[in-house]
Formats: C-alpha cells, sequence, structure tokens
C-alpha cells in the first residue's frame, strides 16, 4: 500500500532557507535605519509608541543575546499557509540564541489570551507542524480585543504568565489590535514587547515596507492550479463557461494574481468598477459581450474570475447592502418575528428605498435569501456568503436570452458555479511562505529579546533570491490611519487595495485583450517542492512586477 502522508513528511524535513543576516541569528542585532525617519501620523493615539525608528536587522560586531525571554504568540483570523513556521522560525532563533525555549502558544486565536489558554509550545510539539499549513498547532480565531475590559485582561494574562514578549500573527484588524496593545502595555508599565507578523491570504495588508502578507502566495498558487485545470477541461470539452469565485473579502489582489497566472478570458477588478462607478447592468453587459464574442469565434466555453468582494463595489449592490445592514439592525426585532422567507423579503422591499428595493428585487431569489439570512453576529450583511458567481449567472443568462430574441446572439451558453477559497488557506505553503515565515519567526525573536515594541516584522526585496532579502522591522503605529467602521471613527491600518496606477494592475489591462477571445490561458501546474529552482522558487506575479521583475 502507498503511503499517503509521504510528501507531507518530506516537506517537514525541509530545511527553510534564511537570508544571511539571519543565517547568522547568534550575532544579529536589531539598528534604526538612518534612511527611514520614524513616523506617526497619529500620535495623539500612541502617546508612548510614538516616533519609534524603523529597523534592521544587522550583524554588529560585539552584538550577543541578552536574557532569554518568555514569548507567547497566537495565531489570529482566517487561515494562511506558513503560521506554523512564524511560530518554528521563533522557536528556533530562541533556542539558537539561548540554548533554550520559554515559548507558549494562546489557544484558539485572541480569546486565548483574555481566558488565559494556552499551551507550552516545546520542540515536540512543534516538530509535526514544520512547512504544514493550517493554524492548527495552536487553533485560530477572530475575538477582537478593544474594550478597556479586553484590555485589562490581557495585560492580566501576560502578566501572570511572566511575559516579555506577546507575537501576535494577524491581518490588519489584529495589526492594529497589536499596535493598541503595545500602547496600552507601555503606557502601564507592563514590559511585555508587542510584535506584529503581517498574515493573510487577501494580500491586503501591505504597505511600502510591508511587501506582502504570507500565505498570499500559497492560496494564489493553489487556486490558479485548480482555475489552470479547468480551463484545460474546458478547452477539452467546449461546452461551459466556468464563472469562478475568489476569496480575498473586498480587495482584489487575489483575482488578479489569478489573473496574471492563468490569463482568464475575463476578470473583474472591484477597484477598477469602482473608479469607473460601473453597475451591475455594466458589468453584465461586459461578460456578455466577451462571450459573445468568443462564440462568434466559435467557442462557447470560458473562464470567468470574479472577487469576493465585488458587491461592496457596484453603486446599487452597495446601497442594497449599507440599507439592509442599517434596517435590519433597526428592526431586527419585528425582522426575526416574521415566518417565512417570502415574508421578510416583502418586508425589506417595503421598507428601504426605491433604489435599493428595485436593486433587491432584480436579483435572484436564492441571493435575496443569503443577504436576509446570512448575517454576522453584528447583524451586517456576510459578503463572502453571497453567490456572486451564481448572481452573474443569472444575470449574464437573462442578457443573452434577450439579445438571443434581437438575434444579436447565436451562441451557446451554459454555466458552471465555482468557489474557491478554503481550498488554498491552509495548504502546504510554497518555498516562498515556508521562507519568508521562518524568516518572519527569527525577526519576531530579535524583536522581543530587544524589548522593541509596537514593531511589525517585515522583509524586504522579497521578489529576490532569499540571499537577498533584507530584515526590517516597521513601526505598527506609522501604519495607522483614521477610518469610519460602524459608524465610528477608529484608528486602523489601511487596508491595501488594488493599486490601479501600480505595475501589477497596468501589467494586466495591457494583456487582457488578448485573454478576451484567444485562449491564451497558462496552466501553472500544482505547487512543486521538487525540482528546478525556477519552478520551486517562484514568488508572486503580483509582487514581481512590483519589484520590476518581468513575468511571462
Ligand atoms: P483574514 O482577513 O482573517 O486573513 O481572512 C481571510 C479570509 O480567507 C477571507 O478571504 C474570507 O473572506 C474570510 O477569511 C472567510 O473567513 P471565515 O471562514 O471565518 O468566514
Amino acid at each position: 500500500m502507498g503511503n499517503t502522508e509521504a510528501l507531507r513528511h518530506q516537506r517537514q524535513n525541509y530545511q527553510p532557507q534564511l537570508p544571511p543576516v539571519l543565517q547568522d541569528i547568534e550575532g544579529a542585532c536589531l539598528r534604526a535605519n538612518a534612511e527611514a525617519p520614524p513616523t506617526t501620523p497619529l500620535p495623539e493615539h500612541f502617546p508612548s509608541t510614538q516616533g519609534l525608528p524603523h529597523l534592521q536587522v544587522a550583524a554588529l560586531e560585539g552584538c550577543s543575546a541578552s536574557k532569554a525571554p518568555r514569548v507567547g504568540v497566537v495565531l489570529s483570523g482566517g487561515q494562511a499557509a506558513g503560521g506554523h513556521n512564524v511560530i518554528i522560525g521563533l522557536h528556533d532563533a530562541l533556542l539558537r540564541r539561548h540554548g533554550c525555549v520559554n515559548l507558549i502558544g494562546f489557544l484558539g486565536g485572541p480569546s486565548g489570551i483574555l481566558d488565559n489558554e494556552v499551551v507550552e509550545l516545546n520542540a515536540d510539539v512543534i516538530a509535526p507542524y514544520r512547512n504544514q499549513g493550517g493554524f492548527d498547532m495552536i487553533g485560530s480565531g477572530r475575538t477582537k480585543i478593544e474594550s478597556p475590559e479586553q484590555f485589562a485582561a490581557a495585560k492580566k494574562t501576560v502578566e501572570a504568565l511572566q511575559l516579555d514578549g506577546l507575537v501576535v500573527i494577524g491581518g490588519d484588524d489584529s495589526n492594529t489590535n497589536a499596535a493598541l496593545l503595545a500602547e496600552y502595555f507601555k503606557a502601564h508599565n507592563t514590559p511585555c514587547a508587542v510584535v506584529g507578523i503581517p498574515k493573510t491570504i487577501d494580500g491586503d495588508l501591505k504597505t511600502e515596507d510591508v511587501e506582502i502578507s504570507f500565505g498570499f502566495d500559497t492560496a494564489c498558487r493553489t487556486f490558479s492550479e485548480i482555475i489552470g485545470n479547468i480551463a484545460r477541461d474546458a478547452l477539452s470539452a467546449k461546452k461551459y463557461t466556468h464563472f469562478i469565485k475568489l476569496m480575498g473579502r473586498s480587495a482584489s489582489h487575489i483575482a488578479l494574481e489569478c489573473a496574471l497566472q492563468t490569463h482568464a478570458n475575463v476578470t473583474l477588478i472591484g477597484e477598477e468598477l469602482a473608479r469607473n462607478k460601473a453597475t451591475l447592468r455594466d458589468v453584465t453587459k461586459q461578460i456578455a459581450d466577451v462571450i459573445a464574442a468568443r462564440a462568434d469565434a466559435g467557442k462557447n466555453y470560458g473562464i470567468v474570475l470574479i472577487p469576493e468582494g465585488i458587491i461592496e463595489f457596484l453603486p446599487e449592490t452597495k446601497l442594497l447592502i449599507s440599507e439592509l445592514n442599517a434596517l435590519l439592525a433597526k428592526e431586527s426585532k419585528s425582522f426575526d418575528a416574521l415566518a417565512t422567507p417570502e415574508d421578510k423579503a416583502a418586508f425589506v422591499v417595503k421598507n428601504l428605498s426605491e433604489e435599493a428595493a428595485s436593486c433587491f428585487k432584480a436579483i435572484p431569489q436564492r441571493i435575496q435569501q443569503q443577504l436576509l439570512l446570512d448575517r454576522d453576529p453584528h447583524g451586517n450583511v456576510q459578503v463572502s456568503k453571497i453567490e456572486t458567481e451564481r448572481l452573474f449567472i443569472a444575470s449574464v443568462t437573462e442578457e443573452l436570452a434577450k439579445r438571443k430574441k434581437e438575434r444579436t446572439f447565436s451562441g451557446k451558453f451554459n454555466a458552471q458555479p465555482h468557489f474557491l477559497g478554503y481550498e488554498g488557506r491552509s495548504a502546504l505553503p510554497t518555498n516562498f511562505d515556508a521562507n519568508y515565515c521562518y524568516s518572519l519567526g527569527f525577526i519576531a525573536a530579535l524583536l522581543v529579546e530587544q524589548e522593541a515594541t509596537g514593531y511589525i516584522a517585515a522583509i524586504r526585496n522579497l521578489a529576490g533570491p532569499v540571499d537577498e532579502w533584507q530584515p526590517a522591522a516597521v513601526p505598527l503605529a506609522s501604519l495607522i490611519h483614521m477610518e469610519t467602521r460602524k459608524g465610528k471613527e477608529k484608528p486602523v491600518i489601511k487596508k491595501a487595495m488594488v493599486e490601479l496606477e501600480g505595475p501589477a494592475f497596468k501589467h494586466f489591462a495591457t494583456q487582457r485583450n488578448q485573454w478576451e477571445v484567444n485562449d491564451a490561458y497558462t496552466f501553472p501546474g500544482p505547487i512543486q517542492f521538487f525540482g528546478p529552482q525556477d519552478v520551486t522558487d517562484q514568488v508572486p506575479f503580483s509582487l514581481a512586477l512590483e519589484q520590476t521583475t518581468p513575468v511571462v
């Protein structure tokens, strides 16, 4: 019988690559980066942690380890491949610098901090997770540490555990939390350094200094493999147009990266549609035009990529969602008391503005129900659960039927819906994510040991070979700006959206016309761990383009 775990075991033996300055972790130090002056846009929110310098990891004469720190680590939010390697990097760096490790993991995400639920992370516990996907070593969660009581509970826990450092592995919101916790601990004389690590498959935690979040590469490569397989099937069967929704929340980074990797016929980019003030009707027409042009060329098949957050960008669906959120928050009692889905639909139609109600009535019943029933604990529409791929299949079917009647479309249209998300979040990390995460763990170990609180670990020049990576740390407070969240102004890390003037989008924009009717699909195949380096050690195409490396 074969060994179904053979690859997993081989991966456990992979030794992640480190940039030179981290290879010699025993002699590594942090020093201020003179070229990046300290900036704190909102000093009033960070009186104790404002004005911190940007840091670089360097090998300095006479640099040596100080006392072995006691460190807690937490995984926060959705899974992203490589999280285990951050923890293992942290462990290995502490061991190499101090000869011993005092590392504990908070169970189930930030709630583990509030409830002081922990597990000791020693060499035996972490060993099975080397270079493995998922967050199952300690679990994750979406609890936010926001209220004064929660901050006080976090302080109580780190004091009870005598932690010198807390490493928060999370996305924009979790790193905002890390910035606020660092400030709170400093202001309350709790000597625990809080360090953030950029995690999320969505790719929306990104700045000039934080080039990419981990997990994005593995997720996009997994999705692109599947899209390539579907494209090959479409080319063979020649009878389906596949509508593929891709996870990624509001930003369309994943859709853009997958488009660059697979050359799908149509890829919607939410940020572009918003800039063009495109309506549902415009997008339907755009997709139908490509399907009709392909049909004229004898191609009754194709691939359409749809980012998860698209309906937040189209004016009428955006208005509908915001009115629904407000209405159902205000009228939750009367709404919940209604017995049937039909009664609920009638109730909202009666209470929405004319514009929002007509948008609601125009969308398929199945999607109407999702808008009304799949709501988060705050009562808001769960945008990620809306089957936009089916929404567009319905609207394009209608449009093409109309064109058929008018004799402007004579092709065939058979659609297949897909949703890619969970398939890519916990896959075996690519070499890029495995190396990146292991290195981030090393940087976090240095930051905690040197009491550098309020920083996010980062690496510059990530599109280059690992030998040329430049480990660094960026003050979290320098990334914070004010934003309206649930009707209140809050200091938060800004979500990075697709930059329409950036090289990745511009490259896509110059190529996409050729991908519409030509069958220019590329077939990336599965992530590879063995073989030539140009196959195993690829970097995300959008990152390469941003760092002016050509992609093919
Ligand atoms: P994070 O922002 O926490 O990294 O979440 C990533 C993500 O995969 C999103 O793309 C997606 O919308 C969301 O998680 C789904 O999360 P859940 O499975 O908890 O509903």
